[in-house]
């Protein structure tokens, strides 16, 4: 009786440890997968309509001749869209739930607009940002 005390710590020891592997070890690897996706862009920019939030960040700095990466998240439960025009940038629509990457690589220095290019909401006129390329 008193040979199997150990034993049954061991059993015990390896339950709890199997436990948290199994519990804590995909929440960890989900959380880094999510970090190993945003880690190589410029900005990843959330879309919701301007009374909930409006574009976030509004206003992102990049060099002349930097690899621009973004991604577009449209966080709302409206269709959103997002254009640069005067960098011939146009994502398209952007359906709710889903995302957008855009890659370019800027020539000149300037203020840049982007903006929303599908009528969200009352507001969708105000859900704009800036560019700056210095
Ligand atoms: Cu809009």
């Amino acid at each position: 009786m008193e040979a199997n005390l150990p034993m049954k710590i061991i059993k015990s020891t390896l339950s709890i440890l199997l436990l948290l592997f199994c519990t804590i070890g995909p929440i960890y690897a989900s959380l880094r997968y999510e970090a190993s996706l945003t880690k190589d862009f410029t900005a990843d920019i959330v879309a919701r309509t301007p009374e909930k939030g409006n574009f976030s960040p509004r206003h992102i700095k990049v060099q002349v001749g930097q690899k621009v990466k973004l991604r577009v998240r449209n966080v709302d439960t409206v269709m959103h869209g997002f254009a640069i025009p005067a960098l011939g940038i146009d994502a398209g629509e952007l359906k709710a739930g889903k995302n957008k990457i855009l890659e370019f690589t800027p020539t000149k220095p300037g203020i840049y607009d982007f903006y929303c290019t599908t009528w969200c909401s009352e507001f969708h006129l105000q859900m704009r940002g800036i560019l700056e390329v210095e």
